[in-house]
């Protein structure tokens, strides 16, 4: 009886084993199935980060991980002042009093169409409009100066996107900050720190950029002397439009880079990422005559943007004034109008009988 119960359970063992064995055949196929479908999938991903990756050029691009940015002689990029590298982002200053730092690209830069896409973060612990002043991103003929312009040179000849987080012109209170814009030097305009660049700016627009619980985006696209600039700030994924300037005129050769500086007020100003695309554009042959060599940054049409910043609005009695010689200059044109119209149907009248 005991043999027979124990024959019995070593074949229900057995079978169990041999169901095991082919149990465990079945797992280790579907493994293989799984990893070569994970592998398969993620080739192929791979690939087509690489076809993006295409267009982004790391000549160009300050990425992570910065691998010997700022020290190595392999590097592209230097550092300036209190910039440093931390595994998450090169804070160019800390948030402390009268700092200044950079990030410069050491290689020249050639490409006609291009898109920079700029990941930044400023946050501190001062209150709103209690910090300062912001980070500035260049395309400039000279780099690695010190200066009043974010810590940057004024009279510079190039491009300079300005993120100002501290408004100096406080008077109007008609602006909300942090806000976003974009100047063109040629070698003697000045950005007026004091007016918070006004008189020199080509466009802008207000962007929560400051403490933000999302990661904060900036964007400038320059093809067909064209150059827009676009702002990703709510954490909705998408650009929001902040400027647009034609005509505008850039040489190559110039350099790229990223400032800021701090006064009585501070933040840290974060750089996280700057990545620069090739745009492939085309151009007939008009196109490819109209450009012409370039030596000073310019724009076709300068009076578009000029603007007179010393202009208050209208005062109430003004804007009366104005009103009623409106309103009395359309009467008198409505009476014209009427007048004419009666003598020009009474002659039609006159032409039919
Ligand atoms: C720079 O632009 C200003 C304003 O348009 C102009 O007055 C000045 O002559 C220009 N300077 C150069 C070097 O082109
Ligand atoms: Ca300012």
């Amino acid at each position: 009886m005991a043999a027979n119960v124990s024959k019995l359970n070593m074949a229900r063992l057995r079978r169990s084993s041999v169901f095991s064995v082919f149990q465990l055949d079945l797992l280790r196929e579907l493994l293989c199935v799984l990893v070569a479908f994970c592998v398969l999938t993620q080739q192929s991903l791979a690939d087509q980060q690489e076809f993006f990756e295409d267009f982004l050029k790391r000549e160009y691009s300050l990425v992570k991980p910065y691998r010997g940015l700022g020290f190595s002689s392999s590097s592209q990029w230097d550092l300036m002042g209190t910039a440093m590298v931390t595994p998450d982002h090169v804070r160019l200053t800390p948030d402390q009093q009268s700092r200044q730092g950079a990030v410069w690209s050491r290689i020249p830069f050639v490409l006609r169409d291009w898109e920079l896409r700029v990941h930044f973060k400023i946050h501190g612990i001062g209150k709103k409009n209690l910090n300062g002043d912001g980070i500035a991103i260049w395309l400039t003929r000279d780099r690695m100066q010190n200066g009043p312009v974010f810590g940057n040179m004024n009279q510079f000849v190039g491009l300079g996107i300005f993120v100002d987080t501290y408004p100096n012109t406080d008077k109007t209170h008609d602006r909300t900050f942090p806000y976003v814009s974009v100047m063109l030097g040629n070698g003697t305009l000045m950005y007026d720190h004091d007016r918070d660049g006004r008189t020199t700016e080509l466009g802008g627009c207000t962007a929560m950029t400051r403490n933000s619980i999302y990661d904060t985006f900036l964007l400038v696209r320059y093809s067909k002397n064209k150059l827009t600039l676009m702002v990703d700030v709510d954490g909705k994924q998408e650009w929001r439009d902040c400027a647009e300037v034609s005509g505008l005129r850039l040489p190559t050769g110039y350099y790229l880079g990223a400032s800021s500086a701090t006064g009585d007020l501070s933040d840290n100003h974060d750089i996280i990422s700057m990545k620069v695309y090739q745009l492939t554009v085309e151009r007939t042959p008009e196109e490819e005559e109209e450009e012409e060599v370039i030596t000073v940054p310019r724009l076709d049409d300068m009076y578009q943007f000029q603007v007179d910043v010393e202009e208050e609005g209208m005062s109430g009695l003004q804007l009366f004034f104005t009103l009623l010689f409106s309103v009395l200059g359309l009467s008198v044109l409505a009476v014209v109008g009427l007048v004419l119209y009666g003598r020009w149907k009474e002659n039609k009248r006159k032409r039919f009988y």
